[in-house]
């Protein structure tokens, strides 16, 4: 793994810094005219983006541990190649590209905003846990706007199939008053009574713990924040899934990197490829999902 000396000669720009970060994990700063971001290299991690003149856009657990190979809580976990839990034993949640270290592509800047690819790829150590071959690039823009792009190219001589999640956690004021919109009529399935289909009415509101995955939706999700007077959009592509979650108070206090209180600042909406929404990729063709994240 490159020090950061050597990544900063390599990829820092105007905007773009490598530091040590908490847990004494490398981090990568970008401080542009138009928004401040920090990701981890670890699980490639966004933990920070906010537009100039907005509060913070992305939720982060107080509680959240930073340690190489674990997950951090909260910002934008990237869930990759399965969603949820695994049907193989002793699998992690969420697939393992959010525990492994990835390594700096390029980077780029310019009047608007900055890009930073970044890259894993097969080895030893993914195969004794998937056995493909693959290489998944990640790719930031961040600027007025953020888009996260995740692109997986099957480099092996047989297809497989992935499932992923763009895991985003966004920073409402108080999720009991806000709205989600844009999935109304939607069918989901509500992984929080044995994954029954359902049809959405109406916008979403939080009153409960709520764990959903709308299928066939290639909607817009808005979140209202009445508190804030501010509207997140979250468009998207290359995905038929959208997750709405949040744990309320008893899975809250179950999780050890969440802070009990932590549900009512936060709301999943996940840009995801899960359940039937899986996709298959043959050798040598590539999926790309992408989410797009504005606020007014
Ligand atoms: O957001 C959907 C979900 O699958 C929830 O069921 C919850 O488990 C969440 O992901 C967080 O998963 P994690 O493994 O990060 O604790």
């Amino acid at each position: 793994m490159p020090t950061l000396e050597e990544l900063n000669k390599l990829y820092a720009t105007d905007s773009i810094n490598f530091q040590v970060g908490e847990g004494g994990l490398p981090k990568c700063t970008i401080t542009h005219p138009n928004a401040t971001a920090e990701f981890y290299l670890n699980g490639g991690h966004m933990t920070h983006f906010q537009p100039t003149e907005h509060q913070p856009v992305l939720w982060m657990s107080s509680e959240s541990k930073f340690e190489a190979g674990k997950p951090i809580r909260g910002g934008i976990p990237i869930c990759w190649p399965w969603f949820g839990q695994a049907v193989e034993e002793n699998r992690p949640q969420h697939g393992f590209a959010r525990n492994i270290n990835w390594t700096v592509v390029q980077t780029q800047e310019t009047f608007d905003f900055v890009t930073i690819e970044l890259k894993i790829e097969s080895n030893a150590e993914t195969k004794s846990i998937w056995p493909h071959s693959f290489e998944l690039k990640l790719r930031f823009e961040i600027g007025k706007k953020l888009s996260i792009e995740l692109e997986t190219r099957n480099t092996g001589a047989a297809s497989f199939r992935i499932g992923t999640a763009i895991h985003s956690y966004f920073n409402v004021t108080d999720a009991s008053n806000i709205e989600l919109s844009g999935l109304d009529q939607v069918d989901y399935i509500d992984q929080l009574d044995n994954n029954l289909p359902k049809q959405q009415q109406g916008e979403i509101k939080i009153r409960e713990e709520i764990d959903r995955v709308y299928i066939e939706s290639g909607h817009q999700v808005s979140i209202v924040d009445r508190t804030m007077n501010r509207v997140i959009k979250i468009k998207k592509s290359g995905s038929q899934s959208t997750v709405v979650w949040n744990p309320w108070i008893s899975k809250a206090n179950r999780m050890a990197d969440f802070p009990d209180d932590g549900y009512r600042t936060m709301v999943c909406v996940e840009t995801a490829n899960a359940f039937t929404d899986v996709r298959e990729i043959a050798p040598d063709e590539q999926h790309v999902i992408m989410q797009k994240i504005s606020v007014a």
